[in-house]
């Protein structure tokens, strides 16, 4: 079963759709970067699109691996969390720990949504683990900058459009629409 919309706007029959400047746009990526674009987040010629990308890309794996966190069972919680501790501080965060090493961000010297990936990198990470910075003190002080610039700091307040972590309802919910969609 697929989730197309009478009216055609999910072309794919996948979620997410983001109506803008008169667009209903799908696919991630092509909404991640028309949104940059369009806030000057997006570098300011092909070299530094290039960069932008392979940083916010290597963020993006590691942030799939959240997604199906609230629906697995106790067991494979436990080695799904283990096996992104292991990635994220063996494989990511150096990575990250060293672009920032005497840099304000990650690409030039200016804010691009690579940097707002990795933000919500970090704070989803310690989330689930509150230490894992200890030994990434550049990707610290780097998170420390972000979260204080007015917009960002507005954005992380309770009750703002920042998605609260999943709670049983929400979980409830979700088994519930996909036993419907796929039963
Ligand atoms: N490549 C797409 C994948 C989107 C996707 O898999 N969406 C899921 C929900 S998160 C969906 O709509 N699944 C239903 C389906 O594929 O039939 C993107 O990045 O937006």
């Amino acid at each position: 079963m697929y989730l197309f919309s009478a009216d055609g706007d999910l072309v794919f029959g996948q979620l997410p759709m983001v109506e803008i400047d008169g667009m209903k746009l799908v696919q991630t990526k092509a909404i991640l970067n028309y949104i940059a674009g369009k806030y000057n987040l997006y570098g300011k010629d092909l070299k530094q699109r290039a960069m932008i990308d392979m940083y916010s890309e290597g963020l993006r794996d590691l942030m799939e691996q959240f997604l199906v966190l609230c629906i697995l069972s106790p067991a494979e919680l436990k080695t799904r969390l283990e096996n992104i501790q292991a990635k994220a501080t063996g494989r990511y965060l150096p990575v990250y720990e060293k672009v920032l090493c005497g840099s304000q961000y990650l690409v030039d010297d200016q804010l691009s949504c690579a940097d707002i990936h990795l933000l919500e990198a970090t704070i989803m990470l310690e989330e689930k683990f509150p230490e894992i910075l200890t030994n990434f003190p550049n990707v610290k002080a780097f998170q420390g900058r972000m979260k204080v610039l007015p917009t960002i700091h507005k954005f992380l307040q309770p009750n703002s459009m920042r998605k609260p972590q999943p709670d049983e309802f929400y979980v409830t919910t979700v088994k519930k629409v996909f036993h419907k969609l796929f039963s």
